[in-house]
């Protein structure tokens, strides 16, 4: 009887370790280890055979069997621990990536168009020597028209031309960044040399040419000895680095009121080279930004004495730079965020 039972037990443990290691899942080896280990399984069956046994072999062979059962805990942790790894490698493998590759799907993103042109404006100056300079779009009535030699009766001052704020006859939106050009006149002792680019806002019909929020870029350059000649200069210079190549420029007497004198500047058409074509509307000059010195009244409110400091400014229109760059017809397009006009710049 014990050579019997004794005999069963070796094979079930022999047998137990081949289905342990035939077990291809940590699944399916619970369900075999149930079979050998479990309450229902083999062991236990055998245990229960123990009554066979006479007094003085029990204890022998329970600790047969319970040496039995250690030794396949031991065979079902291994095995256990080889599917374990065998299912981790073969996540690794099936899962494995190349993280250097581009990722998929999406858009990507890119500058607007008027941002771009304006950093290109930015660079050009920056380039010159000029810093930039920025200010508050809601400003005072001072920054944007007492301190630039705007009369009290100045049609920009006009509720029809100017957003004003509310219940707040001093504040308004800025109408250029002229305002900026204060700011930094009194907060910083000459030489000054800055540009301020920006959004700037004006109470406009909306057409193909106009909207009520633009942009601009201003530049002022303050020192003592400043002349029309250093003005001329520099936006011959400006105009060569804007365009790519030498382009003659042109100054027509014109009239800013924080200006004196003021003149509008032309570049030489870069489409037809002066010969006249649609883009210069037959003039063989496209009108690209306003420019003069500045005048004696924009010092003296900002506390400088026009006998001793003299200086030029300019400003020009991004959107209108950006429209020529890109032969854009339509002002509103740079607003209405359509993909099918974005994108192309990107
Ligand atoms: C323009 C045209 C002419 C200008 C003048 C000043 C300041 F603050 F110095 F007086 N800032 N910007 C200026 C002059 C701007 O834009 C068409």
């Amino acid at each position: 009887m014990t050579a019997s039972v004794s005999n069963e037990l070796a094979k079930l443990v022999t047998e137990a370790r081949e289905k342990f290691d035939s077990a291809l899942t940590e699944d399916e080896l619970n369900r075999v280890k149930a079979g050998y280990l479990g309450r229902q399984g083999a062991i236990s069956a055998l245990m229960r055979r123990m009554k066979e046994l006479s007094p003085e072999e029990r204890p022998a062979f329970g600790q047969r069997v319970n040496a039995a059962k250690d030794a396949l805990e031991v065979a079902l942790d291994r095995r256990r621990e080889a599917l374990r790894r065998e299912r981790i490698q073969r996540a690794i493998e099936s899962e494995r990536m190349d993280v250097t590759l581009p990722a998929r799907g999406g858009e990507r993103g890119a500058l607007h168009p008027l941002r771009r042109v304006e950093q290109d404006l930015v660079g050009i100056f920056r380039r010159l020597g000029y810093d930039v300079a920025e200010g508050p779009e809601v400003e005072l009535d001072f920054h944007n028209f007492s301190a630039l030699n705007f009369p009290a009766d100045h049609p920009a001052r006009d509720m029809q031309d100017t957003f004003h704020l509310e219940g707040e006859p001093d504040r308004l939106l800025r109408t250029h960044t002229s305002s900026v050009q204060i700011r930094t006149l009194l907060a910083n002792q000459p030489p000054v040399r800055i540009v301020a680019p920006g959004a700037v806002y004006r109470s406009d019909e909306v057409d193909m040419t106009h909207s009520p929020c633009f942009h601009q870029i201003e530049g002022l350059f303050v020192d003592r000895g400043v002349t029309m000649a250093h003005l001329r200069g520099t936006l011959e210079a400006f105009a060569a680095e804007l365009f790519g190549r030498s382009v003659g420029i042109r100054l027509r007497p014109s009239f800013f009121p924080f200006v004196e004198p003021g003149a509008e500047v032309d570049v030489g058409c870069v489409f037809c080279d002066g010969a006249g074509c649609r883009v210069c509307g037959q003039t063989g000059w496209i009108e690209i930004l306003g420019a003069g010195m500045v005048h004696p009244a924009v010092f003296e409110s900002v506390g400088l004495d026009p006998e001793e400091w003299t200086g030029f400014a300019f400003g020009m229109g991004i959107e209108r730079i950006a429209m020529l760059r890109y032969g854009v017809q339509d002002i509103r397009l740079f607003y209405e965020n359509d993909l099918r006009f974005l994108a192309p710049f990107a």
